[in-house]
């Protein structure tokens, strides 16, 4: 499956839903994260469900492979400070934490990654996103088979974290890309008014292998605009900005 057919699919009227978080390739750990999502009314704006609170302390199913597959369950009014991940690519190898951490009113973002050589282009801009991690049908977390296409690796993270209706580049999880130098390292730093860490818990963090064009093309008719020169290609557009395979995921977990 290719992202093309599972981003723009927020549809997420579940209530009361249970998310079971799977530890990346090569980890032990199984963790339930009980979750409710709530829905902000009845009537229309019902489908813009988010999560609010964890409800069911997490269980552990065995002991955790790593400290940061660590989920720490909240306590009702408590308001989350941080959520980090580390990302692993396919094969499970950590090349990289991503931390969101709560400065009053805003969030702060810090990522640093170290990209392994072949793995994807370097000196190079990386499409960047929070995805919602909502469709359990999809696998839930960060599932990857490295023996398999990548096309199909983290498909289990499902689409962009997005509220009903946006369309790419505006989606809650658009993040500015993250430029990866010529020997594969890169830092990211950035402060967002627009991330709530609460809505971030059991999301995952995922880098592409392409650029992302931020829905940015000059499709259309006129004599300065692009045709494009296939449907799949501006509906990629729409939906993920074009940024390819993922090659990287992380699932977010509360930290405090
Ligand atoms: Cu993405």
């Amino acid at each position: 499956m290719n992202e093309d057919s599972i981003d723009n699919r927020f549809d997420d009227r579940a209530v009361g839903r249970t998310l079971r978080v799977v530890a990346p390739v090569g980890a032990v750990a199984v963790i339930a994260l009980a979750v409710t999502a709530v829905a902000s009314a009845a009537g229309p704006g019902a489908e813009s469900a988010r999560i609010a609170s964890v409800t069911t302390p997490a269980v552990v199913t065995a002991p955790p492979a790593e400290p940061e597959a660590a989920v720490v369950p909240m306590t009702a009014g408590h308001r989350p400070r941080e959520a980090t991940t580390v990302l692993r690519t396919a094969d499970g190898t950590a090349i990289g934490t991503v931390r969101f951490r709560r400065k009053g009113n805003r969030t702060e973002v810090a990522a640093k990654v170290t990209l392994p050589t072949g793995l994807t282009a370097m000196d190079a801009f990386h499409g960047f996103h929070i995805h919602a991690n909502d469709k359990p049908e999809n696998g839930n977390g960060c599932l990857a088979d490295p023996a398999q296409p990548s096309a199909t690796w983290f498909t289990s993270a499902d689409g962009h974290l997005s509220e009903l209706g946006q369309k790419h580049s505006h989606h809650t999880g658009d993040m500015p890309s993250l430029l990866v130098n010529a020997d594969g390292s890169a830092v990211i730093e950035f402060t967002s008014t627009r991330l709530d860490i609460a809505g971030l818990i059991g999301r995952a963090v995922v880098l592409h292998a392409q650029p992302d064009n931020f829905g940015n093309v000059p499709v259309g008719t006129g004599p300065e605009q692009y045709a494009a020169n296939s449907t799949s290609a501006g509906d990629k557009t729409a939906a993920t900005g074009n940024a390819g395979d993922r090659i990287a995921c992380g699932v977010l977990t509360l930290k405090r």
